[in-house]
């Protein structure tokens, strides 16, 4: 871990785990997944700046239609959030990204406590700096410890703040790229960091038709397709790869049985990719593909199944006017 404090703003302090360790934690991930019967590729490795910027341009597109369901939500919820949480509340997030949505909550918890600190996790250290530094500049009153690395650096994290009362975000449905037992697990581990007075508000996407889902991860302008492929160009940024954009396509597909979105990166052409600082050449026939990423849906049952198994209470549960989308506030369960 290094530490950073960065100066000015003195309000802002980084915390990041070694880019040499994520670099080869990449290599040894994309080694396995490629040699797979089955090749896969983790969906967490789409986030360098390049992927986070093109997340960021999916959440503005018609289709995508999960951030203005969440951000409708959270206008309409924050300032009842914001009466549930003890005086001087940290507030921490988990995969914040351009903490767009994050604004709305930040202005509510100012607006009642004069003062906040803002825990945001984020495996992208440039994102996460750049929109610390934006948000500083915006709001005078507000402190920042960015944590750069995965969602287990921040839990470690909160596991150390466990003196001042904090809610937690885990917004933008980020809990669907999770399996779901994996998801249940995460959940408890973060509540395992949790006081009675803390609390956790959680962004669930639910279960719908495919006509709507479908076009939401395989947008009209090609952008899904942009953001799907730049793992490949990563691939080839940084492990010194061969992979041929124009040789692999996207799929997104809704699997309406288990409740998952599927995405794809399908092979148009028989070929081999060298993918040179791993020594590896991975062999490739006509139509396979690379699974990359699983969006889980959510029904309510499933969401309170979720929420007991991680032993967590649910307080109180919004939806959007068009009944897309959930945001969920838990407490841990007495
Ligand atoms: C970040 N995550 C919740 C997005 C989702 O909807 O699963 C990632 C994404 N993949 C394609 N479009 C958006």
């Amino acid at each position: 871990m290094t530490i950073s404090t960065s100066a000015p703003p003195q309000r802002l302090t980084v915390i990041a785990p070694r880019a040499d360790t994520q670099l080869a934690d990449f290599a040894r991930d994309v080694a396995a997944g490629l040699s797979r019967s089955t090749k896969q590729l983790p969906c967490y490795y789409f986030y360098d700046l390049e992927g986070s910027l093109l997340f960021e341009e999916i959440c503005a597109l018609p289709e995508y239609y999960l951030t203005r369901a969440e951000a409708e939500i959270l206008r309409r919820r924050a300032g009842e959030v914001g009466a549930r949480l003890a005086a001087g509340t940290t507030l921490v997030e988990l995969g914040s990204g351009s903490a767009a949505k994050t604004r709305i909550l930040i202005e509510a918890l100012l607006s009642r406590q004069g003062t906040l600190r803002y825990v945001p996790v984020d495996i992208s250290r440039t994102m996460l700096e750049e929109t610390s530094l934006t948000l500083l500049e915006h709001y005078p009153a507000l402190q920042i410890t960015a944590i750069a690395g995965e969602y287990a650096d921040g839990l470690r994290q909160l596991q150390a703040m466990s003196g001042n009362p904090k809610l937690v975000l885990w917004l933008g449905s980020n809990v669907g790229n999770f399996e779901r037992p994996d998801a249940a697990a995460f959940l408890r581990s973060a509540r395992d960091t949790m006081t009675l007075q803390d609390r956790l508000l959680v962004g669930v996407d639910l279960r719908k038709d495919r006509s709507v889902l479908e076009p939401a991860y395989d947008d009209s302008r090609g952008i899904t397709a942009r953001f799907n492929l730049n793992i490949l160009a990563r691939v080839n940024r940084e492990l010194g790869g061969n992979f041929d954009l124009t040789a692999f396509r996207h799929r997104a597909v809704y699997n309406e049985e288990i409740g998952r979105i599927e995405m794809y990166l399908v092979s148009t052409r028989p070929q081999r990719v060298a993918i040179d600082r791993l020594g590896l050449e991975v062999p490739f026939a006509a139509g396979e593909s690379i699974h990359t990423e699983n969006s889980y849906k959510y029904s309510i049952a499933e969401i309170d199944a979720l929420a007991e198994s991680a032993g967590l209470e649910t307080e109180a549960r919004w939806f959007d006017a068009g009944y897309r989308f959930s945001v969920n506030l838990f407490v841990p369960h007495t």
